[in-house]
């Protein structure tokens, strides 16, 4: 049979690509085609400075790397698109309705105040098994209805969604970024009951799609533009990029633990159903949904933010820092500092995050790291004690035995913290694919298209054969007993 390609859209928070996938008889290669940053905008509104995310922008990219991506090709079938979750532009008429707002955007707490006023917190978590994070879409929802802006809309669709949207024409909502907006039911089914009670429009987002749910053929005006075949058609993925990574580890689910590191470190074990304790909401667990059905039972660290953000820092104030050269100066740096909790809100929005986070030790009177090196150091190492805080938290909640640690995405190219969440954990950890996410894309709407067959599993083993992950191993089991709670001191 002929190869065929199919191509991933994938966008995350701090940068975007554009990757084909080249299948024949079980083979698959994987090229990055476009990669462009994501750098999000700040909008007066009349009251204040709003954070957007530059959809038009991205849009642009996004198609001029399927124009490369056509070229590329000889046999292009198919189109995936993954983003970040929980983010959504409001539509009427077809239209956008101003920029999406940025989930990193301070509007949220009005949202959180107004929902929780009306909701006791388990009573939600009950309902959508999420943990909390005060960006989820609900209350987003609830703080846009409270500026007035809802009542223009008649309609929202997620980023994955409306880059389709923009792409065919055609609508959906997809279900595993569905599970973020806190607005799905345990059940898998939109809470209509839970919209009505908070007041927000209970057909906003429409029929839900499975993963791999045909949206349609691109916009002939559009393909032709691309330079795309005239029959490439676009397919929902598991469109929240979480979920594409999360379906491209190649794991044993019954005894992995996965971290999906990129801006965030999505910590977590794989499950059949969703685990509703009070322990598990204590611990701030989420059960998002994951491609064929499976849940990602999971909680979020703050992520290769920290560093991001830190590296922004030190430019701004005109360092020459390279994040390659201040990770080889950290690896050497002791790690003579306490790690600090990761978790505080305060490190969310943007900013100056090496103040804030020396103002976390200050505040407890506790030493606090000085020189870049030292700076960087403490944020791996608290991310790892994070990380590892987490997996053993999953396998506490879920009881799972962990055997082995999988960390994929960005983070799984920084060796240091590898390493050390290995000696954290006492665990083996198997790094890569760093593309996990557009890995996942593509393999859905492979899948799709009949290029490939099986299960989750034998999905996996594909990965797994083209793309060996990387063994850290564990340098001492001594600090095991370190683990417990370590990152969460506060
Ligand atoms: C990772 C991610 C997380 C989600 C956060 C905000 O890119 O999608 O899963 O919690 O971004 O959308």
């Amino acid at each position: 049979t002929r190869s065929a390609q199919v191509a991933a859209i994938d966008l995350g928070a701090t940068s975007g690509r554009v990757m084909i996938a080249n299948i024949s008889r079980g083979r698959l290669e994987l090229e990055q085609v476009a990669r462009f940053a994501n750098d999000p905008v700040h909008l007066w509104n009349g009251r204040r400075g709003a954070l957007h995310w530059d959809l038009p922008g991205l849009f642009g990219q996004a198609c001029a790397g399927l124009a490369e991506a056509a070229r590329r090709s000889d046999n292009l079938v198919g189109i995936g698109v993954d983003s970040w979750a929980v983010d959504y532009a409001l539509l009427r008429d077809g239209r956008m309705l101003g920029l999406p707002h940025h989930y990193r955007d301070t509007r949220t707490a009005v949202g959180v105040e107004t929902v929780h006023a009306d909701l006791d917190p388990v009573d939600l978590y009950l309902r959508n098994g999420l943990q909390f994070l005060p960006f989820t879409t609900l209350y987003q929802l609830a703080a846009e209805k409270a500026d007035g802006l809802l009542d223009q809309a008649d309609s929202a669709l997620l980023i994955p969604d409306l880059i389709s949207y923009w792409l065919t024409g055609n609508r959906g909502t997809e279900r595993t970024n569905a599970s973020t907006t806190g607005l799905l039911g345990v059940n898998g089914e939109w809470d209509i009951a839970l919209m009505r009670r908070l007041g927000l429009p209970h057909n906003l987002f429409g029929d839900l799609a499975e993963p791999g749910t045909d949206r349609g053929r691109v916009l002939p005006e559009l393909s032709d533009r691309m330079g795309l075949p005239g029959s490439t058609r676009v397919t929902a993925v598991a469109s929240h990029d979480t979920a594409s990574a999360v379906a491209a580890i190649p794991m044993d689910a019954d005894t992995a633990a996965y971290i999906s590191c990129g801006t965030w470190g999505l910590v977590g074990v794989e499950l059949d159903s969703p685990n509703l304790t009070r322990a598990g909401w204590k611990a701030n667990f989420t059960n998002e949904v994951g491609a064929d059905g499976r849940i990602r039972y999971l909680h979020n660290v703050m992520g290769l933010w920290l560093l991001s953000e830190t590296i922004r820092e030190y430019r701004r104030a005109g360092y020459r820092a390279d994040l390659g050269e201040l990770l080889a100066q950290a690896a050497e740096a002791e790690p003579a500092f306490d790690v600090f909790d990761t978790d505080d809100p305060r490190f969310l929005p943007p900013g100056d995050m090496p103040g804030r986070i020396r103002d976390w030790y200050l505040e407890r009177g506790l030493p606090a790291p000085m020189t870049r090196p030292e700076m960087i150091r403490a944020i791996v190492e608290s991310l790892a004690a994070a990380f590892a805080g987490s997996v053993r938290q999953a396998a506490e909640l879920t009881g799972k035995s962990v055997e082995t640690v999988h960390l994929v995405g960005g983070g799984c190219q920084n060796r240091l913290l590898c390493q050390l969440t290995a000696d954290r954990l006492g665990l083996p950890v198997l790094a890569g694919p760093v593309e996990a996410t557009a890995l996942g894309n593509v393999l859905i709407t492979a899948r799709a298209h009949n290029l490939l067959d099986g299960d989750l599993e034998a999905m996996r083993t594909i990965v797994a054969k083209h793309f060996p992950p990387q063994l850290y191993a564990p340098r001492t089991r001594a600090r095991r007993r370190t683990v417990v709670g370590a990152g969460k001191a506060c």
